[in-house]
């Protein structure tokens, strides 16, 4: 008897994939893959239940002879594998990032004379409500809080970018992308101080009030799933700092860092250039302790930031926080620097990793941009926070559009550079 081959990324099984296995079994027996966490989060949404559950729920549908796991998002060890005479897909797959895998399909099925079979794919009212309450399960506070502690056991490293609005959000969202036969999206957001203040033309230095950074939280959280690291600053007062664990873990946040600064803090990339004190140990581990203390969750995480590094107290300094921090109660620590060469940032990391086999690092490489995640993973760092780029490619873009048009006295000679209307309303999804 011949067989019938098709993957299923999904948490929920609905008409579309009956459909599917209904058209399937015409063919022979029908084996349905089941897409492993690891493979479905390079750009698919987070799953809502267990890998486990997504097999037993296969497992249960009708006319599937066989489960298998399929654990790369390409099809080439699967094919090889079980040499199906056919594999079926809806046809959702022509265009976009998703067209590479129905490319490695077909040049996987040429190798040993496999058909494709490509049916209608079923969108209808019913399938886009299940979707949208899938998505809005994602963005309920207590599934988005834990997912960063997901994604810290799930992936290499937790890919984070920095979003200061609802359309930055959309962006770090929706964006998926296909590079050398590989599908990829962010993990993670980061709301910046820099980068909130900046947008409103203020200066980095606490002045944007919590009730307006939450306001930023809130626009970003109404329109997408993905977890959030929120930018702390120095966390302030000890009695103002437990309240804000409180606010944030309530709102689903999923980590504060906080730096070990003290009194006016200035933006760590102007390093020893501005006055900036560092604080000391005890009073930057008592706020730690006292921020670990009020929190109710096991999700939420306090990340202690260190800044030995950008002020020049040296390695050891660094390294000396690093344990004491993590011994008040911080749940994981980024270590920042403002040198063009990540060298120090990597023996920091080698370092605090040889004794220290588990506890998170952070890192953001704003001005060491030419190490590579891959290197990032190798040294055994966690997250990597591209903490800027966004605000710094939107600003020169828009400052030479305006430029333009006062220029030519007319926006024509500025269009081929814009995004169509079409595109832009496309982003937003409709209720
Ligand atoms: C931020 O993005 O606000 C940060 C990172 O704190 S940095 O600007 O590099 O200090
Ligand atoms: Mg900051």
């Amino acid at each position: 008897m011949k067989t019938v081959y098709t993957c299923f990324c999904t948490d929920i099984i609905h008409e579309g994939h009956l459909n599917i296995i209904q058209y399937a079994k015409k063919y022979g027996k029908v084996i349905v893959g089941v897409m492993s966490d690891e493979a479905m989060l390079h750009y698919n949404r987070f799953p809502t239940i267990s890998f486990e559950e997504r097999v037993q729920m296969v497992k249960g549908m009708e006319d599937v002879s066989k489960v298998v796991i399929q654990n790369d998002i390409m099809y080439d060890k699967i094919l090889c594998e079980i040499k199906p005479n056919y594999v079926i897909h809806g046809d959702n797959w022509k265009e976009g990032p998703e067209s590479a895998i129905r490319e490695n399909v077909i040049k996987n099925l040429e190798k040993y004379g496999g058909e494709l079979i490509e049916i209608p794919y079923t969108y209808n009212e019913n399938i886009k409500r299940i979707n949208k309450r899938l998505k809005e399960k994602l963005a309920m506070p207590e599934f988005r809080r834990k997912r960063l502690r997901q994604f810290i056991k799930l992936r290499p490293i937790v890919k984070t970018l920095e979003v200061h609005s609802g359309l930055t959000g959309l962006i770090a969202e929706k964006t998926v992308v296909e590079h050398n036969g590989e599908l990829d999206q962010f993990d993670a957001m980061w709301i910046s101080s820099l980068c909130d203040s900046t947008v409103k033309g203020k200066p980095d230095i606490e002045l944007v009030d919590m009730t307006s950074r939450c306001r930023t939280i809130e626009d970003v959280m109404e329109v997408t799933t993905k977890p959030i690291i929120f930018d702390g600053d120095t966390g302030g007062l000890v009695e103002h700092f437990v309240y804000l664990v409180r606010t944030l873990e309530r709102m689903g946040v999923s980590a504060i860092i906080i730096e070990d600064k003290t009194g006016l803090k200035k933006n760590s990339l102007f390093g020893t250039d501005v006055k900036q004190s560092q604080d000391s140990i005890k009073n930057f581990s008592e706020k730690i302790a006292a921020g670990k203390r009020v929190q109710l969750t096991e999700d939420f995480m306090i990340i202690a930031r260190i800044e030995s590094l950008i002020l020049e107290k040296g390695m050891e300094d660094a390294l000396m926080r690093a344990r004491e921090f993590r011994d008040a109660g911080a749940d994981g620590i980024m270590i920042h620097s403002r040198k063009k060469e990540p060298d120090e940032i990597l023996e920091f990391c080698d370092k605090f990793r040889k004794e220290d086999k588990s506890t998170p690092i952070v890192v953001v490489p704003s001005s060491f941009s030419v190490i590579t995640e891959a290197e990032l993973v190798e040294h055994g760092v966690n997250i990597v926070i591209y903490a800027n780029q966004l605000t710094r490619s939107a600003f020169p873009a828009m400052e030479q559009t305006a430029k333009d048009i006062l220029k030519y006295h007319r926006a024509k000679e500025v269009e081929s550079r814009l995004m169509p209307i079409q595109q832009i309303l496309t982003l937003i999804d409709e209720l």
